[in-house]
């Protein structure tokens, strides 16, 4: 049976795991194939909002088994933590969420290390969430890195140590003043790594290889965004991994051929945390409501997000790089009150006009060109039915499924599960 993928097309919280938990009734797995802490998945049910930064969105349904794959990167302090919030709601984690050994272990000095490095950087910084994850994947690509399977050596300790000792002498190389107390962080991070392995550590590429010959229903749960893909995004300003399709290959050892829908999940507008280019970026009234309806502020940091008009541009090159079959737009109902809603639709790019996202997309060089759609006044969140919606955005969703040549499935309409329409 196939894999079927969801991905952010966007610089990430799209609302990608408001809708793994919506899907997940459909599905006997769910796995995660890339990142790590730095991802900040929400979901809301019952009245109770959830946060989960390593763990897959599907793991408050009884029916799915939740897999951390080869590609994700864990620090066993966050994830001692949101296995702890996890307590209250007897779930059977022993049994239904697993690690796979070849995921790689985020260290208290991977963390220290992209302070250091952020902190040298100084107006050039990445903007990243400070997690570790940068470092933990140059060391993963270094051949440096440890695996979650090391913990079952009888010497991790001393791999551990020699891996510490070189980052500390590394901190002292970005000459900057970083304040930290190593004993300290360490005796936090020994006491998670117990925690962790309470947990199941499998072969999971055997594990889903498997699952695929029994034909269990398996939905990759991808993190960040495709624009913050290393390969594809907008680089140096994305993170250390592939956010895009080819990535759950990877990140979970399942075969090219083997994938089945790509679920592709994009804002009615988009936001961006972090530096870093963003051409449809506004900085006015219209910027301002967005953030504020729409409760952007990062989810794994506080930061508040950067808000602008959704850009075509680059979501037509997100859907092409990850082969999407369907779309998924959420938050639409942040965009209510808007008289006009604005699509980009072209750039100015050196005094050309282009429709494609060039190699540099930085502010002086790209300049939006916008289309203008009529808005809706209508409150949103308390629909249920597709042909509820308003006029205007039944237009907004014809249109951009006709430029993006995908349909649209589902529309969101507020954080809750239950504010789910599907098309
Ligand atoms: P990192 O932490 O080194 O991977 O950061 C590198 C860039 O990737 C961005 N990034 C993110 N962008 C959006 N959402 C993310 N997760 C959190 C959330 C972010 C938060 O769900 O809100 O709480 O701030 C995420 N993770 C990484 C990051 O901003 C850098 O631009
Ligand atoms: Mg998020």
């Amino acid at each position: 049976m196939a894999v079927d993928l969801l991905l952010g097309l966007q610089w990430g919280d799209e609302g990608k795991g408001k809708i793994v938990d919506v899907l997940t009734k459909n599905y006997n797995i769910i796995a995660r194939f890339q990142g790590g802490p730095n991802a900040g998945h929400t979901l809301e049910f019952d009245g109770i909002k959830h946060v989960l930064h390593t763990i897959p969105s599907g793991i408050f349904h009884d029916t799915a088994v939740n897999v951390v794959g080869n590609g994700v990167v864990i620090d066993p302090v966050i994830f001692k933590k949101e296995l702890d919030n996890l307590a209250q709601f007897n779930l059977d984690i022993k049994a239904k969420l697993l690690i796979s050994r070849k995921a790689h272990l985020i260290l208290p000095t991977h963390r220290l290390l992209d302070a250091a490095s952020e902190a040298a950087k100084g107006k050039a910084k990445i903007g990243s969430t400070l997690k570790g994850i940068g470092p933990t994947y140059m060391d993963k690509t270094g051949r440096n890195g440890m695996r979650v399977g090391d913990l079952e050596l009888p010497n991790w300790k001393d791999k551990y140590r020699n891996l510490a000792d070189k980052h500390q002498a590394m901190i002292g190389f970005y000459n900057v003043d970083i304040q930290y107390d190593l004993k300290e962080l360490e005796t936090e991070f020994f006491a998670a790594v117990e925690a962790l392995k309470e947990l199941t550590f499998i072969d999971s590429e055997e594990y889903l290889f498997n699952a695929q010959r029994e034909e269990q229903a398996i939905l990759a749960e991808g993190a960040q965004g495709s624009l913050l893909d290393i390969d594809f995004g907008t680089y140096p300003f994305v993170t250390s991994s592939n956010t895009t399709a080819a990535g759950a290959c990877t990140g979970l050892g399942v075969a090219p051929n083997k994938i089945g829908e790509v679920f592709g999940i994009f804002k009615a507008y988009t936001t961006r945390v972090g530096s870093g280019p963003f051409p449809t970026e506004l900085f006015d009234e219209d910027g301002k409501t967005m953030a504020k309806v729409g409760n952007e502020f990062g989810a794994t940091t506080g930061r508040p997000r950067r808000c602008g008009w959704l850009d075509l541009v680059a979501l037509k090159y997100a859907v092409q790089i990850n082969g999407v079959t369907q779309l998924m737009m959420m938050k639409a109902d942040v965009l209510s009150g808007f008289e006009r809603i604005k699509v980009c639709t072209e750039y100015k790019y050196n005094g050309q006009t282009i429709n494609h996202l060039p190699y540099n997309i930085e502010p002086e060089n790209v300049q939006p060109v916008y289309t203008e759609l009529k808005g809706w006044s209508q409150d949103l969140t308390q629909l249920s039915d597709a042909d509820e919606l308003p006029a205007e955005l039944k237009d907004y969703i014809t249109y951009l499924e006709q430029e993006l040549e995908v349909p649209i499935k589902i529309v969101s309409v507020g954080p809750d599960r239950k504010q789910t329409i599907h098309l």
